[in-house]
C-alpha cells in the first residue's frame, strides 16, 4: 500500500501541484469493451461531465447505472517541472479504477473515497499535450467493501448496495498533478502530540525519499519558533519538540502549530512541507473520554458527502455550510459516516474545534460467509485503515478512529437466528486483527466500531468505547417514544455493566417529513423527531458514563429505493437536504447552543 498518498500535495517554492478539475470527456462502456478497443488512446463521441462530481446525478440516463465509464482529460505540464518527480493524486475514484496516461496503463486501485497517487515520470511527454485516462466502475458485489448485491440481503432496494446511502459513483473528487523535488522530498510526517505539566511535546517523525541526510523540523505558533536539526538513518529520522507554556487544542479554544519540515543539502534546502496540528491528548476510563485530561462530551451528527446535483461530489460551498450549521447548533463533534470526508473537513474541524470519529469506507460489512470473499473484504479493510490513517493522523480534530460501521457476523446481512461459534470465533479473530492493525499505526487515538441493533455484542471487548446506532421508538415499537428510550436506557445500563466502558449513541433519529405536523407527536412528523430527540438525549443525560450523542442524520440524504426510503431519501436530517432547518434543528440549537440541560 503506497504511503505517496500520506501528505496533501501543495504548492511552495520546492513543490508544485494542478489541480485538474473541471469538465472532462466521459463515456459509458457498458460493455466493457473500452480496453479491447483501445480507448485509453483517446475516447470519440463521448459526452462532458464535471469533476468532482457523480456521474449518476449529471446524466438522467445514469442515475442508476454503476458499470464502467471513461473519464479522459489533457494536460500539459509546465516546462519548469523538467526534472522533478511527477506524480498525479485520484483523490476518489468509486469504486474501482484503472488509470493510462498517453495510452500507457500507469495503475490501478480499489475502493472508494480514499486517494491514491501514481508516478508518472516515464509516462509523459515534455512539449507536448499529455493525456489521462480512467476507467471506472462501481458494480456492487458482496466481495468488496462496502458490500453489495448480497443475497437475500435485508435492504431490498435499488440499486442493490448493502448500505443507507445512494452508490454515487465516479470522480467525487478532485484530480491533482503535482511535483516533488527529484533530488529528495519528504515522503511523510507524522506528528504525536504530548503533554507534560504545561509543556506541550511534539514528536515528529519524517520519512524521505533520495540520498539527504539531514533538515530541520520547525515548530511555530502563539509567539514561538523552535527548531531542532535532524538526521536521516534508513530514510527515517526522529525529533521531539518541547513548547514551554504550550497552547492546547481544545473545542473551545482550537489551538493549531504549524509544523514545517525542510530537507537540507550543503546549507541550501532542498524540500520543504508544512502542516498545521495541534497539542491535545486523548484517554479514557470505565466512564469518560478525557481530552487534555478534562471530561468530554460530543454533541453532534452522523453525516453524508451529499448534495442535489452534486451528488458526493466535493463542493466547497456546501461543507462551509454545514460548519456553518453545526455550529449554529451548538454542536462539537461529527462522525464522517460512512467514509472518509475530503482532507477539507478535517482542515474544517481542526480550526473550528469539532471533535471527528474518523470512519473508514467499511459499512455494512458482513465478518461470515463464504471464505473467499471475506478474505478478499478482509484485504480491502484492511488496506483503508493504512490509507485513512497515512491521510489523516495528523489532525487533532480526529480523536477516534471508527473501524467499521454496523458490521455483523452473519453469512448474509438480513439472515436471521443464531450465529454458529465457529463462524463467531473465525469473525472475533479477523476483527480483532481491524483493531490491532489501528493501534499499530496510530497508538494514540480511541479506537471503535459501531454496533447495530440486534448485531454481535462479543466485538465490543475490542473498542476503547461502546458505539451503538439505536432506532428503538423507531424501527421497532414505532409511534412510541416512551418505549422506545426505555429500552435505550435499560440497555446502556446492561452494556455499560457488562463491560465497564463509556458509552456513546453514535445514531438515533427518525425520518421526518419537512413541514408535517400534528397536535400529537405522530411518525414522520416534526413534532415526533423533536420529542423522540428529546427523549434520547434525557436518557443520556442521566447516566454519568454516556459520552457522546450523535444524531442520525445532519441533512437528508439520498439513498437507493425501497419502500421504507420516501423518493429515494433517508429524511432523518434535522436539516433538510437543501440545508433547511426542521424543529429538531431549532430544539437543538436551544438545547445545545444555549447549554440548557447539556452535560
Ligand atoms: C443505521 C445506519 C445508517 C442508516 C440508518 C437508518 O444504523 O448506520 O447508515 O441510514 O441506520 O436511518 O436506518
Amino acid at each position: 500500500i503506497p504511503k505517496d498518498i500520506a501528505l496533501v500535495p501543495i504548492q511552495n517554492q520546492f513543490r508544485n501541484s494542478i489541480d485538474l478539475s473541471g469538465i472532462w470527456k466521459f463515456k459509458v462502456d457498458s460493455l466493457n469493451e473500452g480496453i479491447q478497443k483501445e480507448w485509453y488512446n483517446g475516447v470519440t463521441e463521448c459526452r462532458q461531465i464535471a469533476v468532482p462530481g457523480s456521474w449518476n446525478e449529471q446524466y438522467t440516463d445514469l442515475r442508476d447505472y454503476l458499470n464502467w465509464c471513461w473519464y479522459e482529460k489533457d494536460f500539459y505540464i509546465p516546462a519548469s517541472w523538467q526534472g522533478e518527480d511527477i506524480y498525479i493524486r485520484i483523490n476518489d475514484a468509486t469504486y474501482f479504477a484503472k488509470v493510462w496516461v498517453n495510452g500507457k496503463a500507469v495503475g490501478q486501485h480499489e475502493g472508494c473515497h480514499v486517494p491514491f497517487a501514481f508516478k508518472l515520470n516515464e509516462y509523459l511527454q515534455w512539449g507536448k499535450e499529455n493525456k489521462i485516462s480512467i476507467q471506472v466502475e462501481n458494480i456492487q458485489s458482496p466481495s468488496r467493501v462496502p458490500t453489495g448485491a448480497v443475497e437475500g440481503s435485508s435492504f431490498g432496494n435499488y440499486p442493490n448496495a448493502n448500505y443507507d446511502f445512494f452508490p454515487y459513483s465516479g470522480l467525487n473528487r478532485n484530480v491533482v498533478l503535482y511535483s516533488l523535488p527529484a533530488k529528495g522530498h519528504i515522503k511523510d510526517i507524522t506528528v504525536r502530540p504530548d503533554i507534560n505539566n504545561t509543556t506541550g511535546i511534539l514528536n515528529v517523525e519524517v520519512e524521505k525519499n533520495g540520498s539527504i541526510q539531514s533538515g530541520k523540523v520547525i515548530v511555530k505558533g502563539h509567539g514561538q519558533q523552535i527548531a531542532k536539526d535532524i538526521r536521516f538513518s534508513n530514510h527515517y529520522a526522529t525529533t521531539s519538540i518541547q513548547i514551554p507554556e504550550a497552547k492546547l487544542w481544545s473545542p473551545d479554544s482550537p489551538n493549531l502549530y504549524e509544523v514545517e519540515v525542510v530537507l537540507e543539502e550543503k546549507g541550501a534546502n532542498v524540500d520543504k512541507y508544512s502542516l498545521k496540528t495541534g497539542v491535545r491528548i486523548v484517554s479514557v476510563d470505565e466512564k469518560h473520554i478525557y481530552l487534555n485530561g478534562e471530561e468530554i462530551f460530543l454533541n453532534g451528527f452522523g453525516k453524508h458527502i451529499d448534495f442535489p446535483v452534486i451528488g458526493r461530489g466535493t463542493a466547497d460551498p456546501v461543507m462551509v455550510k454545514d460548519f456553518e450549521l453545526m455550529k449554529w447548533t451548538g454542536a462539537n463533534s461529527f462522525r464522517t459516516t460512512h467514509y472518509p470526508y475530503d482532507e477539507g473537513f478535517y482542515d474544517m474541524a481542526d480550526q473550528h474545534g469539532f471533535m471527528v470519529i474518523a470512519e473508514t469506507p467499511s459499512v455494512g460489512l458482513i465478518m461470515g460467509g463464504d471464505s473467499l470473499q471475506l478474505a478478499e473484504r478482509q484485504r480491502v479493510c484492511k488496506q483503508y485503515l493504512h490509507e485513512v490513517i497515512y491521510r489523516d493522523k495528523n489532525h487533532p480534530s480526529v480523536i477516534m478512529w471508527c473501524v467499521a460501521n454496523e458490521p455483523n457476523d452473519k453469512a448474509q446481512l438480513g439472515m436471521a437466528g443464531p450465529t454458529s461459534k465457529a463462524t463467531k470465533e473465525r469473525a472475533y479473530s479477523l476483527f480483532k486483527e481491524h483493531f490491532d492493525l489501528t493501534k499499530e499505526l496510530d497508538p494514540t487515538r480511541l479506537v471503535i466500531y459501531v454496533g447495530p441493533m440486534m448485531g454481535p455484542r462479543y466485538w465490543f471487548e475490542l473498542t476503547d468505547v461502546i458505539a451503538i446506532n439505536r432506532y428503538w421508538g423507531w424501527y421497532t415499537s414505532p409511534g412510541s417514544i416512551e418505549n422506545g428510550s426505555s429500552v435505550l436506557s435499560s440497555e446502556l445500563d446492561r452494556l455499560h455493566r457488562k463491560h465497564k466502558k463509556p458509552c456513546m449513541v453514535t445514531e438515533f433519529g427518525c425520518d421526518t417529513y419537512a413541514g408535517m405536523h400534528a397536535e400529537e407527536p405522530e411518525m414522520f412528523t416534526e413534532e415526533y423527531q423533536v420529542d423522540f430527540i428529546k427523549a434520547y438525549l434525557d436518557v443520556a443525560e442521566s447516566k454519568d458514563y454516556v459520552v457522546g450523542m450523535h444524531i442520525w442524520n445532519f441533512a437528508d440524504f439520498k439513498t437507493s429505493q425501497s419502500i421504507i426510503r420516501l423518493g429515494g431519501y433517508n429524511l432523518k436530517g434535522v436539516f433538510t437536504r437543501e440545508r433547511k432547518p426542521k424543529m429538531a434543528a431549532h430544539y437543538l440549537r436551544e438545547r445545545w447552543f444555549n447549554n440548557k440541560g447539556n452535560k
